[in-house]
């Protein structure tokens, strides 16, 4: 694994995955998305993780407009890695989810490593009524949904990647993902060094077990040598130890609303920073590594940089 004595926090600041309903404070708007994530990066995350929703009904979307509304109103005023997702909704098409990329070359995109029934309908037992119409088709959807990241979807969307110096964060959601990356990796479709992002808790994916975390940083070992570096998403109310688990074996950690939306057991987070400084003061407190600069992140990660106005 490579070394880095800093934390690479990323702020996933508002998904795919959980709708308005759920939380009052889940930013919806262009100006919502891009406030919180400058606040994130005030509190200490360098990558701020972009997905985009319909301004008046908080849907997932893959607007380009208004992903570079928000990329612009970040740049304004943060240094932070604008990274876009790949992933959108697992209700659109790869190609559709991608089309940020070849549009805005930024410098880092999320890139999903392996097809999963990405479920979400266990969220509807929890609520009797929602805010919008879209929100109970949309998660009703998922129990039949494949969020499809095929060989062939890959095997396209890598080079565009590629073509662009865009770097892929490789999402793994189980631990036959990275399996996959250690085929592409092999037929050249990834360059090392790779900075993998282990997915737990998605119901259709690897569980948020301890185990599970430890058992995917061995395999990755095994696989990538000296080559890689992890993040890890803990979903739900693993996010915070999940993260220091992560952290305590010299990986990094993403917080954020769209992973989870509770400070502490029944108490909403009421913005993406509170979840970035609840995770910095664990670190300090529990762990002896500091929190990387976006210029660190930059440079440990490889990454270009900002080169065009947009991302
Ligand atoms: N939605 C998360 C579970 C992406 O956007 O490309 C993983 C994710 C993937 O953030
Ligand atoms: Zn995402």
């Amino acid at each position: 694994m490579r070394s880095f004595d800093s934390i690479i926090i990323s702020c996933a600041v508002t998904g795919a995955i959980h709708v308005p309903t759920m939380s009052p404070h889940l930013p919806v708007t262009p100006k919502e998305i891009a406030e919180e994530a400058i606040a994130a990066a005030e509190a200490g995350a360098s990558i701020v993780h972009i997905h985009v929703r319909n301004p008046e009904t908080g849907e997932p979307v893959t607007d380009l407009d208004l992903f570079r509304e928000v990329a612009e109103r970040i740049h304004a005023e943060s240094d932070v890695i604008v990274q876009p997702t790949t992933g959108g909704a697992p209700t659109m098409a790869p190609k559709e989810r991608a089309s940020v990329v070849p549009e805005l070359e930024p410098e880092m995109a999320s890139c999903n490593m392996g097809s999963i029934n990405f479920g979400l309908y266990p969220i509807l037992d929890k609520y009797d009524s929602f805010k919008h119409d879209w929100e109970r088709d949309y998660l009703e959807s998922t129990r039949d949904l494949i969020f499809k990241n095929t060989f062939e979807d890959l095997e396209t969307l890598l080079p565009i990647f590629d073509e662009h110096n865009t770097a892929p964060e490789l999402e793994c959601y189980d631990v036959g993902h990275l399996y996959n990356t250690k085929y592409l990796l092999d037929q050249g479709f990834i360059e090392p060094p790779i900075h993998l992002q282990f997915v737990l808790g998605i119901h259709g994916g690897i569980g948020t077990d301890s185990e599970n975390l430890t058992h995917m940083v061995r395999i990755a070992e095994k696989l990538f040598g000296g080559e890689f570096s992890f993040s890890v998403i803990g979903a739900g109310k693993s996010e915070f130890v999940r993260g220091i688990q992560s952290i305590d074996m010299g990986g990094h950690v993403r917080v954020g609303l769209e992973d989870n939306l509770y400070l502490g057991p029944g108490t909403l987070a009421e913005s993406n920073a509170e979840l970035v400084e609840k995770i910095v003061s664990l670190s300090e407190d529990l762990t002896n590594r500091g929190i990387a600069t976006p210029a660190e992140t930059r440079e440990f990660l490889r990454l270009k940089g900002r080169t065009n106005t947009a991302m």
